[in-house]
């Protein structure tokens, strides 16, 4: 506005400069008329006058004269003689013009006429001296004419100028604003587009001269984001991760949402409070990266004794005696969690995105809570933020909703969605009767992150179906009603080095203090699962295939044990339930077929596992079977990995998990194959030593880059690069008030 007021100020006196050059111009044009005009009647009036003057007393001549003087630019008149001579005048005639003061050529009879301008007592005056003529005529006639009405006529003239340039400046002025705003709001926008929609196919953009600079300004500070993230052979630590936050983010902490907490305190028979850990992947993979960025945890308080260890804004920090973030828990009634967790999450979206042949349940009544509670944590998360542009990890299907409030409420928060479970195809995405509210809600996210590419393309794709939208395959984004979200495949994965592992005892200890818990023979082998008792995780087809093992390969009855840990999940399902039951009746099938002597083919310890337990078991195992039907990742495969420092163990890793699009030195398996899977057993079993080692030292080292720092320190970099990219289109945007 400043400027403008600058540039108004030049043009206004650039304009009066010359309104008042044109006005002077004209008024001295206008002089001269006038002055011609007067000549011309001084002379018009003595033609006239003429034939009453000839042989005219003089009484009769000053009766002539003032018939003369009756024109009202007249003032005065007389006859005068060539000496100087005054014969008559009219009244008032002035003194300043009387025929002894005026200059011998006006007086002479023989000249032509005589004209002058003058300044009179009374103003401008034009005197016209005219000899009367006739043969023996010597009288020469001098009219005094008033030139006042040219001054007035010149203040009318100037004034009707100033006005006239003033009307034309004005209009200048204001065609010269709405021009240069006009063309600004061009600019910016044309700007605006480049930074913030660079999603058009390559070849279909480029970019004008003029802007090409500060185009060149932009990515180069993209670059340098780039150059952050692509750190030549840099491993991604926790340090690493704060450093991001700190350099590229301000330093802010960020929020997460997920419907598990990370820390649960359970009070237990006898009274008193512990805390436990869930069996959870999303909680395995998050928790290093809040310790490592701090900031808040909301999540369902779901614990028995976890009202009593909250402040009063519901607030604990964790973990318990190592402080690092705060958890803040949300209640839910026992309907909400009936209707929002087991009957949308996890009876409905949970069978419909694995392919596990399990049947989606959709109610509306379990929609409405989903929605609820949905808007519920997004206020909770509006109420944590320290600003209007927070940083949000939104994890999982509990959630689909959650980004789409959020971003009504906070526009310019940095939403990261993390989908943990596959994404299906769109034509099995299309049995969710709420398929365009899902989409949306999404899609209020900055990025939506999946485990593989697969996941995003299935995901694009349902977009494409279901969404009025426009894809950019090349930039893995989807922009709906104007707003771009990322959707890109970040694979998950564990700690490295895994704090757990670190804190171990080594490999031959752990070996011994299982079977000595176990009651195992030395010689006996061991074999290992680790799940949340889930239909996805494939626990069934694993015991069969080792019954078939068995079957099949009759030396290692005796000499070979599969431990599966089982932790009780989601049990007010029925399917959960049922799940359950079947798995302890075929292990039970199977133990009471091959069983002999004190060994055991099958321990099912259907039960909660800490994780130094879980690490335990790791290490003291030969091989560990993953058989998910399904999975989005599967962590436990990457914990196994993680855990084997002493670079021994097999892993057996179905092919229908995200892990085995990394994890490729693992025996791959179709655990639907049972067969497969029980020769690929055998085969693990009897792997040399030196494979073991060569396999495992490769899974390791792939993971040591792949890390749980690295999935989120890229999500945060691209995050980053849009936060950027708005805040600058933001301050391009031509709002109110915004200057040219
Ligand atoms: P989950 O289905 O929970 O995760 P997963 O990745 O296998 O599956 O992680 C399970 C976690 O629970 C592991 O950390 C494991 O140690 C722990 N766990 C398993 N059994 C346990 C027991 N008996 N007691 C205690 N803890 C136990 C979802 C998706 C996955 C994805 C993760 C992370 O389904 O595909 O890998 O999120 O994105």
């Amino acid at each position: 506005m400043r400027s403008f007021g600058r540039f108004a100020l030049v043009l206004a006196a650039f304009l009066a400069l010359v309104a008042w050059g044109a006005s002077e111009l004209f008024n001295r044009q206008a002089f001269a008329w006038a002055e011609r005009d007067l000549a011309m009647r001084a002379r018009f009036a003595l033609e006239g006058a003429r034939p009453a003057l000839a042989g005219a007393s003089p009484a009769e001549a000053r009766r002539v004269l003032d018939a003369l003087v009756l024109d009202e630019r007249l003032m005065a008149a007389s006859l005068c003689l060539p000496d100087g001579a005054t014969l008559v005048r009219t009244f008032g005639y002035p003194a300043g013009f009387a025929c002894g003061r005026l200059p011998p050529e006006a007086l002479s009879a023989a000249a032509a006429g005589w004209d002058r301008t003058a300044e009179g007592t009374s103003g401008t005056v034009h005197v016209t001296a005219l000899p009367v003529g006739g043969a023996a005529d010597r009288r020469v006639l001098v009219l005094v004419h008033d030139m006042s009405f040219v001054d007035r006529r010149a203040e009318t003239t100037r004034l009707y100028t100033f006005v006239a340039f003033a009307l034309v400046g004005l209009v200048g002025a204001v065609a010269a604003a709405a021009a240069a705003r006009l063309s600004w709001i061009s600019w910016t926008t044309q700007l605006r587009r480049m930074i913030t929609a660079p999603f058009r196919a390559a070849g279909q953009f480029t970019t004008p001269r003029r802007f090409q600079p500060l185009v060149a300004d932009v990515r180069d500070l993209l670059a340098t984001l780039a150059a952050e993230d692509a750190k030549a052979g840099a491993t991604w630590t926790p340090e690493r991760l704060r450093h991001v936050l700190r350099r590229n983010l301000g330093g802010e902490g960020v929020i997460v949402v997920a419907n598990r907490e990370p820390y649960i305190h359970e009070r237990g028979a006898d009274g008193t409070i512990h805390v436990t850990r869930p069996a959870s992947g999303l909680v395995t993979a998050l928790e290093p990266v809040m310790r490592a960025c701090s900031g808040t945890w909301i999540a369902h308080g779901s614990g028995s004794a976890d009202r009593e260890t909250v402040d009063r804004r519901d607030h604990v920090r964790v973990p318990p005696g190592q402080e690092a973030y705060d958890l803040r828990r949300v209640w839910l009634s026992r309907e909400e969690e009936q209707g929002f967790y087991y009957g949308l999450s996890n009876e409905g979206l949970w069978p419909l995105c694995h392919m596990v042949h399990a049947r989606p349940e959709f109610r509306s009544r379990d929609w409405e809570t989903y929605r609820r509670v949905n808007a519920r944590f997004a206020e909770t998360v509006a109420e944590e933020a320290d600003g209007p542009d927070p940083i949000v990890l939104v994890q999982d299907y509990h959630f689909a909703l959650l980004p789409r409030y959020l971003r009504e409420r906070l526009p310019r928060a940095t939403i990261i969605t993390f989908w943990h479970i596959p994404w299906p195809t769109a034509e099995r995405f299309g049995i969710c009767p709420w398929e365009r509210e899902v989409l949306e809600g999404l899609l209020g996210s900055t990025v939506v992150g999946f485990h593989t590419q697969a996941h995003c393309n299935n995901f694009l794709e349902s977009v494409d179906r279901f969404l009025e939208s426009r894809i950019d395959r090349e930039r893995h984004s989807v922009v709906v009603g104007g707003r771009e979200t990322l959707v890109r495949p970040y694979p998950i994965s564990v700690e490295w080095p895994s704090h757990w592992a670190a804190e171990t005892a080594p490999a031959a200890e752990c070996r011994a203090e299982v079977r000595r818990q176990l009651g195992l023979a030395p010689d006996v082998l061991l074999g290992v699962g680790v799940d949340r008792l889930d239909y996805t995780k494939g626990i069934e087809e694993r015991l069969l295939a080792v019954e078939l093992l068995l079957e099949r390969h009759p030396a290692w009855r005796g000499r070979f044990t599969f431990v599966q840990l089982a932790a009780p999940s989601r049990t007010v399902i029925p399917a959960y339930r049922e799940l359950n039951d079947r798995v302890a009746a075929l292990a039970t099938r199977v133990n009471d077929r091959f069983a002999r002597d004190g060994w055991l083919p099958i321990v099912l310890l259907r039960r909660h596992h800490e994780p130094p337990a879980i690490f335990r078991m790791y290490r003291a195992a030969d091989l560990c079977y993953v058989s998910s039907l399904h999975d989005g990742m599967n962590l436990v495969a990457k914990e196994f990995v993680a855990a084997r420092d002493d670079l021994r163990g097999v892993l057996v890793l179905s092919r229908f998990t995200g892990a085995a699009r990394e994890l490729s030195e693992a025996l791959i398996v179709n655990p639907y194959d049972v067969e497969a899977a029980a020769t690929a057993l055998a085969t693990a079993l009897s792997m040399p030593p030196e494979e073991q080692e060569d396999r495992m030292r490769a899974m390791r080292a792939m993971l040591s880059e792949l890390n749980v720092y690295r999935w989120a320190g890229k999500m945060l970099l691209d995050a980053t690069r849009t936060r950027r990219k708005d805040r600058l289109a933001t301050r391009l945007s031509p709002g109110p008030g915004a200057a040219p």
